[in-house]
């Protein structure tokens, strides 16, 4: 044995003969991790071990005691670093914490004693030179650690990050008074916010607001980040909240006018009622479908003007009821405002131009999975948006559910661990924590460009909501509450007693503020000061005027320029081949050589051309779920991506294309928040399958649906389902357009079915040129086997003169108009598998003509249609989505207007059914065999209780 592993084995039992227990073997552990590799033990048990003078052989081990009390010393340091937040006090009504046996001295086998006797450096960190002993360290550590404020960063997984965190929370450099704050501006601030309350609940008993009360700090807290943020020059701040302090926050941070506010409190009619409009004009449509919405959800805008800093914009979007849904969205606004995308390429992210802040509800946030979903986002190409600030406004209740019942977790922001996002639990009732807090959250977003978390605790002073009883559910916890002193009052208790106002001061301010409240309710005139945002109407005509067809020389041009590859690019030997069949689809004007995939680019290509932006996203939309898009190709041989929508010469805008993770409802909610944020911009989600869009039905009937109602938004989000009856079960085969017909009202939708590439093509280029004049969100049921589709496919001709056709009619019966009995009606796969069946032939009296607009209904493009077959018998609505779904029910009624009863209507399809389709192939190739039979069959007079259900109406 070399002298060297002597000395070494010599402290092994020097320090085995210290340790008892567990602790022996974790330090054991520990110093052979230290011998193997120095830098595998932190800094602090390095600096001890290096310090200890190991004995000789043959001398008595003099060190060995001392060795034992240092890594106990140590190792007690360490516990507090990682879990003193279990020691805090974090709860203002003063429950106990939960603390932690690591905490205590004992079980790292030191008393105060030993720690006295050791050096103040063996703890390492920044207070160390003003403490003369261990024990001292130790107790700095604990005011740090285990005070008002608990860092809770031990999961953050880079080392870097970490010791920043480390260094922020020992050295104060956040936190007053080494980080002054103004506390006379404190304490004026906290008056204003609570005497908004006091004055609110005098005024208007029992009316709903969500009082702030007991999480007062809420509203310095935003001051500080936005200060911060507005010094670092970000121009656009993002606010996303649900109920709780809405209106505080409105009116104190977003400056919404207090006279504003108190106009909606006192909810006078606005002169007409809803009813009034709906007989009106079509251009008067949108006095018909504004429903407008509770106060404490709707938004505000807040421009920072003059002097320094300038040009900053904090805004709060409405919020529906839906808890924690806006999250995902303002973290698309968020996104949107900082991505420049009026240059072509890939469109450019700069972090620092905007700032999300999103405050969650402590049942909300562990509670809602679109808070996991979104939070998954956050770091994802695409997605990232530079750091959110969340705060979760903790008042240890959610509406009547203490938190062992809404929570698997110790704290409620347990789930941002799993995301490395450094969380802080503070006090509320500690205003200079909480102001520590921000600036920390601040400086750590800057820095690393992520998220952080404020888990602020404070209480609920009333119940849910001003009409509710709190005391039925937690009478104890309101006994404390009835008792506890606001914030607002402690605060000038500290200043008083530090000596810096008198004790009349903070009366004489209460007062003032609730006097100026009083003249503001006296003098108000609710007819001006409600302000509502309604959108304009659109310019009468806009969406028939819009042009789509781009000449076919212009479209030859774009298709080479997408079928070029940087030189050396090695594609896929099946692309290769795909791409040099690609090469001749627009070499015959007549021809129809375009595919869906083909005709996308081509729309694709020349909007860029249009200048106007795109983001498409979705699960798997670069390849293309069904193989068909591949708007990014890979190199075979390096592994290299090129997109040939960005390398377009003729682009003058950015193009955007990202995978999205395995989410719907967040995935919507931001894309939805991109497009209201950034309207000029073509923002399209495409669902893997059409299904899977119900997993944001909430993000659909909230925002997409309702929002122009609600809040006079103005979506023009695009959203392409896949769609299409053929044999893949009961799931994949519907996109559920019978939701989507449900929501559809007063014009709040286009909805689209449509049978070939060119209309797609047309569609697209529409939704492009109305953005602006006439926005609306765009549903398109996008086929599967239609993709690749003969019949699907579209000639160059049809691109470059034709236009988006909301009905198709039959070009060969409109030869010979007076042989038409039957006139069949259908939208989507189903006609070509009508037109397909052969049995067309046969049956010269059929017509087939096809709804490719569903909403708005083509009443217009109908009409001359159901007139031009002289000899009609009957007309026949044919889907493939049984009878209580896809589009019979809300087409019916529309039919029959048209009908008038000149023909009889029937229904062929499938009968009502609680599922979309069968689970097996062969029997969904009998049913739609047999739906095509009937639908062609003019005397069928079928039973109802067959498969296929055929009758009159
Ligand atoms: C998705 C959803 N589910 C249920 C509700 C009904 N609801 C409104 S607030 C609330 C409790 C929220 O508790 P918390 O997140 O702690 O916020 P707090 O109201 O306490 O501020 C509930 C159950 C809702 N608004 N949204």
């Amino acid at each position: 044995m070399g002298r060297r592993k002597r000395l070494c084995y010599g402290k092994l039992m020097n320090l085995w003969r210290d340790f008892h227990g567990a602790n022996a073997g974790y330090v054991l552990e520990l110093y052979e991790r230290y011998r193997q590799n120095p830098d595998s033990v932190d800094a602090a048990t390095r600096a001890s071990f290096a310090r200890w003078t190991p004995a000789v052989d043959g001398a008595p081990a003099v060190a060995a005691p001392a060795i034992g009390k240092i890594v106990g010393a140590v190792t007690l340091a360490q516990a507090i670093r990682t879990y003193g937040h279990l020691a805090a006090q974090l709860d203002p009504l003063g429950s106990p914490p939960p603390g932690d046996p690591s905490l205590e001295p004992t079980t790292h086998g030191v008393t105060e004693e030993d720690l006295r006797r050791l050096p103040a450096s063996l703890i390492d960190g920044p207070f160390v030179e003003r403490v003369a002993n261990a024990l001292e360290a130790i107790q700095a550590l604990r005011a740090i650690y285990s005070s008002t404020i608990g860092y809770d960063y031990g999961h953050i997984r880079v080392p870097e990050e970490r010791e920043w965190l480390r260094l922020a929370a020992e050295s104060g450099r956040f936190r007053p008074p080494r980080d002054p704050i103004n506390p006379e501006a404190l304490l004026e601030r906290l008056t204003q916010v609570e005497a908004f309350e006091h004055f609110l609940h005098r005024m208007f008993p029992g009316k709903i607001r969500f009082s702030l009360e007991g999480l007062d700090m809420i509203v310095p807290i935003l001051d500080e980040v936005i200060g911060e943020a507005a010094e670092a020059r970000i121009h656009n701040i993002l606010i996303g909240m649900a109920h709780r302090g809405r209106l505080n926050v409105l009116a104190h941070v977003l400056n919404k006018p207090y006279a504003q506010i108190l106009a909606e409190f006192k909810d006078l009619t606005r002169g007409r009622t809803r009813l009034d409009g709906i007989d009106q004009a079509a251009g008067d449509r949108l006095l018909a479908s504004w429903t407008g919405y509770v106060k404490y959800h709707m938004g505000a805008r807040r421009a920072l003007k003059g002097g320094e800093p300038l040009n900053v914009v904090v805004s709060m979007p409405p919020n529906p009821s839906h808890v924690e849904s806006a999250y995902p969205v303002v973290e698309g606004m968020a996104y949107a405002a900082g991505t420049q995308a009026d240059k072509p390429g890939p469109p450019r992210f700069d972090p620092t131009v905007s700032l999300p802040i999103v405050i969650h509800g402590d049942a909300a946030f562990p509670g809602q999975g679109v808070v996991a979903e979104t939070l998954n986002l956050s770091r994802l190409p695409g997605y990232h948006t530079g750091g959110t600030i969340h705060v979760i406004a903790n008042n240890q209740l959610g509406y009547t559910t203490n938190p062992k019942d809404s929570r698997s977790t110790l704290y409620a922001s347990d789930l941002a661990m799993g995301f490395e996002i450094p969380i802080v639990h503070v006090n509320a009732d500690d205003p200079e924590a909480c102001i520590e807090s921000a600036r920390l959250a601040f400086a750590y977003r800057t820095k690393f460009q992520k998220d952080f978390l404020i888990d602020l605790i404070g209480y609920r002073r009333y119940g849910h909501n001003e009409g509710d009883e709190p005391r039925f559910t937690q009478p104890l916890m309101y006994e404390k509450i009835e008792r506890h002193l606001t914030v607002r009052e402690l605060w000038a208790t500290t200043m008083i007693t530090r000596g810096l106002i008198d004790g009349g001061w903070p009366k004489k301010l209460m007062q003032n503020r609730m006097q100026a409240l009083q003249r503001v309710l006296e003098s108000l005139h609710p007819e001006m000061e409600l302000v509502e945002t309604q959108p304009k109407a659109p310019p009468p005509g806009a969406a028939r005027r819009v042009q789509t067809a781009v000449p076919a020389q212009r479209l030859r041009e774009l298709h080479a320029s997408l079928l070029r590859s940087p030189e050396g690019f090695t594609l896929h030997p099946k692309l290769e081949r795909a791409m040099q069949r690609r090469r001749t689809a627009l070499a015959n004007l007549d021809e129809p050589g375009i595919d869906w995939a083909t005709a996308e680019q081509l729309a694709f290509a020349s909007i860029l051309e249009d200048g106007i932006a795109i983001r498409l996203t979705g699960q798997d939309v670069e390849r293309g779920a069904f193989g068909q898009r591949h708007a990014v190709f890979h190199d075979m041989k390096t592994g290299k991506v090129f997109t040939p929508l960005q390398a377009l010469p003729q682009a003058k805008a950015a193009f955007a294309v990202f995978n999205s993770p395995l989410t719907e409802n967040a995935a919507i909610g931001f894309e939805y928040g991109c497009n209201v944020q950034e309207p000029g911009r073509l923002i399209i989600w495409e669902a893997q399958y059409g299904d899977f869009v119900n997993g944001a039905q909430m993000m659909i009937d909230e925002f997409v649906a309702s929002a122009r109602a609600k809040w006079g938004q103005t979506p023009s989000l695009v959203m392409l389902l896949p769609h299409g009856y053929e044999g893949k079960g009961p799931d994949h085969s519907s996109a559920r357009l019978e939701r989507f017909l449900e929501l559809a009202a007063e014009t709040n939708m286009r909805i689209a079915n449509c049978t070939t590439a060119a209309q797609y093509f047309h569609l697209l280029r529409w939704q492009a040129a109305l953005l602006e004049a006439d926005p609306l969100p765009l549903v398109v049921l996008t086929p599967k086997s239609l993709l690749r589709h003969p019949l699907a496919r579209s000639s160059l001709r049809d691109l470059a003169e034709g236009r988006f056709k909301p009905v198709i009619d039959d070009a060969q019966a409109r030869q010979r108009p007076e042989e038409v009995r039957r006139l069949i009606l259908c939208s989507g796969k189903v006609h070509v598998d009508l037109v397909t069946s052969g049995h067309g032939a046969e049956t010269p009296a059929i017509a087939i003509t096809r709804i490719e607009r569903l909403y708005p209904f083509p009443a217009d493009d109908l009409r001359p249609v159901l007139d031009c077959y002289p000899k009609l018998e009957s007309v026949a609505w044919v889907q493939e989505e049984p009878e209580n779904m896809g589009a019979w029910i809300s087409i019916r009624p529309h039919l029959g207007a048209l009908i008038n009863g000149r023909w009889s209507l029937r229904y062929i399809g499938r009968p009502p059914n609680s599922s979309p389709t069968e689970g097996s192939s062969a029997w969904h190739a009998t049913n739609q065999r047999t739906l095509v039979e009937h639908a062609y069959d003019l005397n069928s007079a079928i039973a109802e209780d067959v498969f296929i259900s055929s009758k009159e109406t």
